[in-house]
C-alpha cells in the first residue's frame, strides 16, 4: 500500500484500562461518557502492545485494512472512515490533490492488545488526521476528542498516556493527563488474561443507567475523580491503584444488578488469590469490561506475584504505563 501512497502519515497509540470506570453514554451514535471517568495507557513490559495505523492518501478509491483485512467501506457512526471523510478535503487540498479522483485510506494493526482496543485504535486515527490536517495541532483538541468518541468513548485516555481524568462538567467532555508514565515506574501491572469472548462494552453502558444507584454513581465518579488528583499530586501511586480497586468492586457490583456478569469464575479465583497476597504485602486488581484481571503490583515483587498466579488464568502478560499516541513515521 505505502508503495502507490502519494503522501502518508504512521501513528502508534496505546491501549488502556479504566481506574475509575467508566459505565453510561450519552447516545449510541456520539457516545458522550455520561460520568467522570479516568484510565491508564498500557503497553508490554517484555513484549511487543500497540496499534500502528497508517493514513495514506491513494490515486482512485478509499480502501482500508484492520488487522490486515480489507474493511468493507462504511460510513457507520462506529467507522474510522466517518471521521476520515470529514477531514479529507482539507487533507486533500493542502497536498494539492484533486477530491474527485484521490482518496483517504486507512491501515490499521493492533498488536499483543488484551482490552482497550477501540481507544487505542480510535488514538492512533486520531492522532494520524491531526499530522495530516493542514492546521495540524491547532485543531480544536475539546471538540476533536469528542469527534473521535463515535469510534470510542474513552479515546482520550489513549491520546493522552499516562494516567488521565475525562472529566464530564455540565455539557463539556474532554480528557487532561494527571500523571506521566514515568511516574508508575516502579509499578508493573500483571495482565491476567483468559482465552474467553468478551461481552460488548455496550451491554455494561445501556444497562447500568437502568440501576437506581446510577445517580448517586455518577456523583461519585466526581469524587473520585478529585481524589484521584490529590494522589497524583502528591505522587501516591499504590493509593491510587487501591482506589480503583475500590471502584471495580463497586462497578461490577453495579452491573451485576442490572444483570450484567463480567467477573467470571476464574476472574473471581485471580482476585481471591490477590486478597490472599494483599495479607501478607501489595497488590491490588482491576477489572473494566474485558476478561481480564489486571494487577498491580510492586515491580521488586512481579516476578514472584506472576509465579504464585500462574496456572489462575491463560496467560500473564506484564505491562507498564505506556505514553499518549505519537507519530512514528511521515512523507513530509
Ligand atoms: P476493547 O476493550 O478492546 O476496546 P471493545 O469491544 O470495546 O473492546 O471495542 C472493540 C472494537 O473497537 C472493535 O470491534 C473495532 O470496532 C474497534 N477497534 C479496535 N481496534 C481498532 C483499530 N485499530 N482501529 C479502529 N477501530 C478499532
Ligand atoms: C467498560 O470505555 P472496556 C469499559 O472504564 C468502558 O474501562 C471504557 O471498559 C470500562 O470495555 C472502563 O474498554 O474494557
Amino acid at each position: 500500500m505505502q508503495s502507490e501512497a502519494l503522501e502518508f502519515v504512521e501513528s502508534v497509540a496505546y491501549p488502556t484500562f479504566g481506574t475509575i470506570l467508566l459505565g453510561g453514554l450519552s447516545d449510541s451514535r456520539n457516545r458522550i461518557p455520561l460520568h467522570t471517568s479516568a484510565g491508564l495507557a498500557y503497553t508490554g513490559l517484555e513484549s511487543k502492545i500497540e496499534t500502528r495505523t497508517m493514513i495514506y492518501i491513494v490515486k482512485g478509491e478509499p480502501v482500508g485494512y484492520f488487522n490486515r483485512q480489507k474493511m468493507e467501506y462504511s460510513e457507520e457512526y462506529r467507522s474510522p472512515f466517518a471521521v476520515m471523510k470529514e477531514m479529507s478535503l482539507n487533507i486533500l487540498g493542502r497536498f494539492n490533490l484533486n477530491p474527485a479522483e484521490n482518496s483517504l485510506c486507512f491501515d490499521s494493526e493492533n498488536i499483543g492488545i488484551l482490552s482497550g482496543s477501540s481507544d487505542s485504535g480510535a488514538a492512533a486515527l486520531g492522532r494520524a488526521l491531526i499530522e495530516m490536517n493542514p492546521g495540524g495541532k491547532d485543531i480544536d483538541m475539546e471538540k476533536f476528542e469528542n469527534r473521535l468518541r463515535v469510534v470510542s468513548e474513552s479515546v482520550g485516555r489513549s491520546l493522552y498516556g499516562g494516567l488521565t481524568i475525562t472529566e464530564r462538567t455540565g455539557s463539556r467532555c474532554f480528557t487532561r493527563q494527571i500523571l506521566s508514565p514515568e511516574a508508575f515506574s516502579d509499578f508493573v501491572v500483571l495482565g491476567c488474561r483468559f482465552n474467553e469472548t468478551r461481552k460488548p462494552s455496550d451491554a455494561i453502558h445501556t444497562n447500568i443507567v437502568k440501576s437506581s444507584e446510577y445517580e448517586a454513581r455518577v456523583k461519585r465518579t466526581a469524587d473520585k475523580a478529585v481524589e484521584m488528583e490529590k494522589l497524583a499530586k502528591n505522587s501516591k501511586i499504590q493509593e491510587i491503584f487501591e482506589l480503583s480497586m475500590h471502584d471495580t468492586d463497586e462497578y461490577h457490583r453495579l452491573i451485576e444488578s442490572v444483570g450484567v456478569k463480567i467477573i467470571n469464575k476464574g476472574m473471581a479465583e485471580v482476585i481471591n488469590s490477590v486478597n490472599q497476597y494483599r495479607r501478607e504485602s501489595w497488590a491490588s486488581y482491576i477489572v473494566t469490561g474485558g476478561t481480564n484481571v489486571f494487577v498491580p503490583v510492586h515491580r521488586s515483587e512481579y516476578l514472584s506475584l506472576r509465579e504464585r498466579l500462574s496456572g489462575l488464568c491463560d496467560e500473564i502478560v506484564p505491562l507498564k504505563i505506556a505514553e499518549g499516541a505519537r507519530i512514528i513515521g511521515k512523507s513530509f
